[in-house]
């Protein structure tokens, strides 16, 4: 079935002029990017969107990095692509990511406090409605 997920190209992924390339790899996965707004998130979008992760110790790192600059939100269409983009995407940390993927191949441990990982993508179709209706507001 085919489905959407929400993907973010977060602020070290557009400041390292990579935005170009990983949209690239999610169409030659033959995927369909269906929206996509360049903005800076504001503190309310973002504190919305890692509600999980309030109260973790990587939770305000996590914050400033991401309003550290603008990022690139992408509305991306396909069957599957809720869990093929996080393939596609890699594990969290881009050190140990695997080759093949967006932090394996892009990513690597910058030493700071916080992962700078290049992407987010949905991890569940609830967090993909939440996340989409969060980022495309229409209203
Ligand atoms: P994302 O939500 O960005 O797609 O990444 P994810 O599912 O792989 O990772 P998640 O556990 O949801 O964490 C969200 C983001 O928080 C940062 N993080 N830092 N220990 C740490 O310092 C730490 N853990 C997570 C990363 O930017 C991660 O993508
Ligand atoms: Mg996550």
């Amino acid at each position: 079935m085919s489905e959407a997920t929400l993907v973010l190209i977060k602020p070290d992924g557009v400041k390292r002029n990579l935005t170009g390339e990983i949209l690239r790899r999610i169409e030659q996965k033959g995927y369909k990017i269906t929206a996509l707004q360049m903005l800076h998130a504001t503190e309310k979008q973002l504190a919305s969107h890692y509600a999980e992760h309030a109260g973790k110790p990587f939770y305000e790192p996590l914050l400033e990095f991401m309003s550290s600059g603008p990022l690139v939100a992408v509305r991306v269409e396909g069957e599957r692509v809720i869990e093929g983009f996080r393939v596609l995407a890699g594990t969290t940390d881009p050190t140990t990511a695997a080759p093949g993927t967006i932090r394996g191949d892009l990513g690597r441990d910058w030493g700071l406090n916080v992962q700078q990982n290049l992407v987010h993508g949905s991890d569940s179709p609830e967090s993909a409605a939440r996340e989409l209706a969060l980022w495309f507001a229409t209203a």
